[in-house]
């Protein structure tokens, strides 16, 4: 039996999938969904947020930790996080390895944070794709600029949304960090990318996508210039890979309509999450490309990661504890069930589809557009 023909019958039994990229496995136990699936999809409504709240730091105007004050800003707003975890020149630099035991670097840095919208209200897939298409322009405009730094090598942009991933703030923003070596996981990326191109003279996320097109099982949505898909090997149950479909090493290499393919897809894959649970929907996203160390990395191939902690409704949340952490994650739900309730959840925001929705936002929103 072929490789194809095999993977359409293992979704029934317990078994572990390779992901390629990571480098590591991850337990599928199929078996355990009829159970949870099952059930009714609990809705919660979304509290009603204020289109601007005198109490947020990030809104236009307010004052931030330090007395300074925002400016009336229209469309987006970048500034230098007044608690950052890196410091541009820590003031003892040092380098220490004793017997590869206890091995210690200062890491310089920056840390940024950028406001999406002046407005408190709104989400990625609240704003229109013109909005956040100028989003999509500032990262590429920060990168542009932190790269070019002599101290950095990696600019990590990254947006936690929600309470439920730790964001401290319901206000449209994300941040980044730009560092001085390259972080933990675009590092075992670039491993992965690069002994995969040595083998095999080609693109691991290139060969990727070309076998996820001919399947369509785990493709969400897509575009001409990029795909939303749940990978093979997702850990988290509604986990998304956002891939270009061009071979690009980074933000900064997309062309125009590019640009605007990456504010569309970011649209409708927010939106799409949105609808599952009818819940703005909580995640930690960001983009994985090449370093900024000056050599051309081909091997690497522009890609953004969405890691949502939902699993059966609003209310439950997977964690990953017990074997998860001692031993490999695991999850329940297969890849292609999950890609296949996305594209189920359907493009019109549930907000403009419920006429229960609460009226002051539904009002708001109308405002906005
Ligand atoms: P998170 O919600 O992802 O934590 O991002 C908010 C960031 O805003 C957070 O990193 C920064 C915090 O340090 N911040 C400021 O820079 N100035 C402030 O006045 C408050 C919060
Ligand atoms: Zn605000």
């Amino acid at each position: 039996m072929n490789a194809f023909d095999l993977l359409g019958r293992i979704s029934e039994h317990p078994h572990v999938r390779w992901n390629p990229l990571a480098g590591d496995w991850v337990l599928v136990s199929p078996h355990r969904t009829r159970r949870p699936w099952q059930g009714q999809i609990e809705r919660v409504d979304d509290e009603v947020v204020p289109a601007r709240d005198p109490a947020c730091y990030l809104c236009p105007g307010s004052s931030r930790a330090g007395g300074i004050t925002n400016p009336d800003y229209t469309s987006t707003f970048v500034f230098d996080n007044d608690f950052a975890a890196l410091q541009p020149a820590p003031p003892l630099a040092f380098d220490v390895d004793d017997r590869h035991l206890l091995v210690a670097r200062t890491e310089p840095g920056r840390c940024r944070v950028v406001c999406f919208s002046p407005r408190h209200d709104l989400t990625l897939s609240r704003m229109d794709v013109a909005a956040l298409r100028a989003v999509v322009d500032v990262w590429i405009e920060e990168i542009e600029t932190l790269g070019r730094e002599p101290s950095v090598e990696y600019v990590q942009i990254f947006e936690n949304r929600g309470a439920a991933m730790g964001a401290s703030n319901p206000h449209p923003h994300c941040q980044i960090w730009a560092t001085a070596s390259i972080p933990n996981e675009p590092a075992r990326e670039q491993g992965s990318l690069r002994a995969y191109r040595a083998a095999h003279h080609t693109c691991l996320l290139c060969d990727y996508l070309a076998l996820e097109d001919r399947s369509r099982e785990r493709v969400v949505c897509e575009n001409d210039a990029f795909v939303a898909l749940v990978p093979f090997w997702a850990v988290w149950p509604f986990e998304t890979l956002v891939v270009a479909k061009r071979h690009l090493s980074g933000l900064d290499a997309l062309a125009t309509a590019e640009r605007d393919g990456l504010a569309d897809v970011l649209k409708r894959l927010t939106t799409r999450y949105d609808n599952l649970f009818e819940t703005s929907f909580p995640y930690s996203m960001g983009f994985h490309q090449r370093p900024f160390d000056r050599a051309p990395h081909d091997e690497w191939h522009l890609h953004a990661h969405f890691y949502p902690p939902l699993l059966r409704s609003a209310t439950v949340r997977k964690f990953l504890v017990g074997f998860e952490m001692l031993g490999t994650p695991q999850r329940d739900l297969t890849a292609e069930q999950a890609a296949s309730r996305l594209r189920d959840a359907g493009e019109e925001h549930y907000r403009d589809r419920r006429p229960d929705a609460p009226r002051a936002a539904r009002e708001r929103d109308r405002a906005h557009r």
